[in-house]
């Protein structure tokens, strides 16, 4: 595929302002008509062709303002519809194509799940439809008019507001109109058709607009759907509590499909979604499960204003609707839940995905400058890193002046196709700063590193902190400039105790700007050595260098009034052990003493005050993080290694402890999904962990308990993944038989099944892996079956996947191989698993770039499997 650049970007040739649609669905001939009105655009070159992206089409039909074009005015092929000489004046086009949704096994464009007719448009999906300008600022008003048998699809629906439906007199067709008043680009087009059950509430918008919202899902699962309708509800009354945006429509419909490559589609009104995200009963779902359904509603709704109203004007402005709808969503599950959890949560996730992502070959800025595969640019750089950035410039702009920034960026860009930059705009007038230089986040790539140490002067009762940062170079960026760093930051006594400590350079509300390559902040008055707490909360994408003594870290678990940097100070404490014992051959868990130790104090003080938290401090540094930690040479057997001795001693010491917790937050109320009982069962279910790990004897009985008393999927799941922790035993499989016979029905419950035993860390996973590929229950053709079974195995199982005689990595190989075929974004995704690959010792590398090679070797590739393998191995 050839490379598309942002330096290239023109605005387009033509513009469409109107699009009529009358799709004819049918399982494998769907007719599309499209009547586009288009007209030149001032913007663009004169005397250009009229070229329309098609993929995989056919065309059927012709014609402009109602007359067929002569053969040679044209050309038609499945990629592309040309008119050589359009009119230079406002001119009707209309295009019959018809497709085969069933065969659509890619899930672009139109294609069936499970029966249900639904389309996936994001990001070029819309030209496997009809042939159109497919990009993003092209924007259109749609009416379109949807028919299909009444028995196959009851339901139809469309983008904006219902106008019309009704039979079609002497046949067993239906039909029905949908016009969407807002201008859109073609990527939020979405149509559903199907047998579906709905729920829906009605809801008066804080600026007096009645709507209805509903949610459709598979026949007889409506029960299931309930939480997610209570999400939106919330998430729409916060929008309009927070950011004072309201809802646009008369009509909010969701629908739930089974087979989606990603985890939702924001189309205007029409968001369509993975059911993983929306379907959930107490007996189906577990606690994390309600927590992402409620992130992912929200996050799609969100998107209402920052995506759809105010869109990107081409790919390369992603982060400007994504990382921007993330930050919105973090946000609304901080104010739904708890807000330092929340925060630890997502620091996790940006540190076990973006993290590596930003040290390896697929590190990209968070705007890229070229692509050849956009979708394979929806990336946790874009996403998560995207959101850093819009936390860091209210951090550095002030919450006053973030807010005046979004008020005016919603009303200048309404209805716009924008940059970056005009975002950007908004908040440098809003704030009246210059922020040429915060910009340069977007541009650069790579995790920035900043080293931080403190010297004390006891005389002079003075405090000096000494900062410095730097980027390791990236693919096509050898060297870096420094960036724009909020460092929020406090001093904390050895004893806990007050300090008054001063400097001018840390504003009031203790965040100091490191905008240069070094820096240091002198404070006076300090009254004893203090032990600094840096980087509050994460402030700032980075790794933090800070070497602290160990009693250092333990005075932070134990008194910093910021709760992010309590627990980073426990992580810190436990990477530091890990790390060491990494890299001898009989790693001690005895070395674990001072660690089970701050724990079982930390516990003693704070574990029933808050659950949640106190989860989070006794969840040790996952094999992912402490292999970053290593960085070269990683031998990721050490690695776990490591990991169970420190487990099995912390499980040891704290027994007691975790016993009585166990006991004390048990609960006899119905299971209720809310943050508050969600924290109990975190941490008991952690204190099972850590129990098993301990004693695995005594584990097995816990967990046969557990798992046969639970009145809940979170704590039967729990005590399924603690199950296979355990040593190789019949009670074992017998335990994993029985949750399948119980669930057999349930393709979602048995994903988490497949899930769990593809993790397991040993010998035998990927015998049992290629086992369970013949399991009735999985389908190559499900992306979530397929990233449950083979997505938990090369993400979740490093001592499996990275096995050192490299069949981890050839099964891999082979499944994207055989992937590509059928779904080729599904199959790159998977090959991302690769990405840490030059940072494993020398042997596994060998097997990893073999399997590379081997993938790269094959004919005909996809070019989303063809562009991260090269990028891969690059
Ligand atoms: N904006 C949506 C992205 C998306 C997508 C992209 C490529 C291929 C399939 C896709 N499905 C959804 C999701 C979101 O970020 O809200
Ligand atoms: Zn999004």
């Amino acid at each position: 595929a050839p490379v598309v650049r942002l330096v290239d970007y023109r605005p387009s040739d033509f513009l469409i302002d109107r699009v009529e649609l009358d799709v004819r669905l049918h399982p494998s001939e769907t007719r599309i008509k499209a009547i586009l009105s288009i007209r030149p655009n001032p913007a663009g070159r004169a005397d250009a062709p009229l070229i329309l992206d098609g993929d995989e089409l056919r065309l059927l039909d012709l014609a402009v303002d109602g007359t067929a074009l002569p053969p040679d005015a044209f050309a038609a092929t499945p990629q592309n519809l040309t008119l050589f000489d359009p009119p230079r004046a406002p001119f009707r086009l209309t295009i019959e194509t018809v497709v085969d949704p069933s065969a659509n096994t890619k899930l672009m464009g139109l294609y069936r799940s499970g029966g249900v007719y639904c389309t996936q448009c994001e990001a070029e999906g819309f030209r496997r439809i009809t042939y159109f300008l497919d990009r993003p600022d092209v924007l259109s008003v749609y009416t379109t008019r949807i028919e299909a048998e009444a028995g196959e699809a009851p339901v139809l629906l469309g983008n904006g507001n219902p106008v019309a439906a009704g039979a079609i007199p002497g046949t067993s067709r239906h039909f029905a109109v949908w016009e969407d008043p807002h201008p859109k680009p073609a990527y939020l087009f979405a149509i559903v058709g199907g047998r579906l059950d709905r729920v829906a509430e009605p809801y008066r918008t804080a600026d007096g607009r009645d709507a209805e919202i509903a949610v459709y899902v598979e026949p007889g699962k409506s029960e299931r759907a309930a939480f997610a309708l209570d999400a939106l509800r919330r998430s729409m009354r916060w929008d309009e509590r927070v950011f004072g945006r309201n809802y646009d429509l008369d009509v909010f419909n969701v629908v739930a499909v089974s087979d989606f490559n990603m985890g939702a589609m924001e189309n205007k009104g029409l968001n369509i979604f993975n059911d993983k995200y929306v379907l959930a009963s107490p007996q189906t779902a577990t606690d994390t499960d309600y927590a992402n359904i409620e992130a992912i509603i929200a996050h799609e709704y969100f998107h209402n204003w920052t995506g759809n109203r105010i869109t990107c004007r081409d790919w390369f402005q992603l982060c400007l609707k994504e990382g921007l709808t993330v930050f919105r969503d973090q946000e609304f599950s901080a104010d739904e839940r708890s807000r330092a959890v929340q925060r630890i949560g997502d620091v996790r996730t940006l540190r076990a995905r973006q993290f590596p992502e930003d040290a390896g070959p697929l590190s990209h800025p968070v705007r890229p400058t070229e692509y050849r595969e956009i979708n394979n640019f929806y990336t946790a750089t874009v996403y998560e890193k995207g959101a850093e950035i819009i936390r860091m410039l209210k951090s550095h702009i002030g919450a006053a002046d973030f807010a005046r920034g979004m008020n005016l960026y919603f009303e200048r860009c309404d209805g716009t196709a924008a940059t970056v930059e005009e975002f950007l705009a908004c908040f440098a007038e809003a704030s009246g700063r210059d922020l040429s230089h915060f910009a340069r986040w977007y541009a650069q790539a790579g995790t920035p590193r900043v080293v931080v140490s403190g010297t004390y002067d006891a005389g002079g009762r003075t405090y000096r902190l000494d900062l410095a940062q730097s980027t390791a170079p990236t693919p096509g960026q050898p060297l870096k400039e420094p960036v724009v760093i909020p460092v929020a930051l406090g001093l904390v006594a050895e004893d806990g105790g007050r300090l008054d400590a001063h400097s001018p350079r840390v504003r009031d509300d203790g965040v100091f700007v490191l905008d240069r390559a070094s820096d240091s902040i002198l404070f006076s008055d300090v009254a004893s050595r203090p032990v600094p707490s840096v980087f509050r909360g994460l402030s700032a994408p980075v790794r933090v260098a800070l070497d602290l003594s160990d009693a250092d870290l333990l005075t932070l678990l134990r008194h910093d009034t910021d709760p992010f940097n309590r627990w980073q100070a426990g992580q810190s404490l436990a990477t530091r052990l890990l790390v060491r014992l990494a890299g001898v051959s009989r790693p001690d868990g005895a070395e674990a003493e001072g660690l089970a130790q701050a724990l079982l104090a930390f516990l003693r003080g704070n574990a029933e005050a808050d659950p949640a938290f106190a989860a989070q401090v006794l969840s040790l540094p996952s094999e992912a993080e402490i292999a970053q930690e290593i960085a070269a040479d990683v031998d990721p057997d050490a690695i776990h290694r490591a990991r169970k001795a420190v487990r099995a001693h912390v499980g040891g010491a704290l027994r007691g402890e975790l016993m009585r917790l166990r006991d004390a937050l048990a609960s006899s109320a119905p299971y209720s999904p809310d943050a508050a009982s969600a924290g109990r069962r975190s941490l008991r279910n952690m204190a099972l962990e850590l129990i098993a790990a301990g004693d695995s004897g005594a584990g097995a009985g816990l967990v046969a308990a557990q798992y046969r008393d639970a009145d809940n999927m979170t704590d039967r799941l729990a005590a399924l993944a603690v199950n296979a922790g355990l040593p190789p035993s019949a009670e074992r499989e017998a335990l994993f038989q029985d949750f399948y016979d119980r669930y057999r029905a349930e393709p979602l419950v048995l994903d988490k099944w497949f899930a769990i035993q593809a993790a397991m860390p040993e010998d035998g996973t990927l015998e049992r892996v290629l086992r369970l590929m013949n399991d009735p229950a999985f389908s190559i053709t499900n992306p979530n079956r397929v990233r449950s079974l083979v997505g938990s195995f090369a993400l979740n199982n490093a001592t499996q996947f990275h096995r050192a005689d490299g069949r981890g990595y050839a099964f891999l190989a082979d499944m994207v191989v055989a992937l590509d075929g059928t779904n080729p974004q599904v199959a790159a995704r998977l090959l991302t698993a690769f990405g840490t690959w030059r940072t494993m010792s020398a042997e596994r590398r060998q097997g990893a770039e073999a399997a590379l090679r081997r993938v790269a070797s094959k004919p005909d590739l996809s070019p989303d499997v063809s562009d991260i393998v090269h990028r891969s191995l690059g």
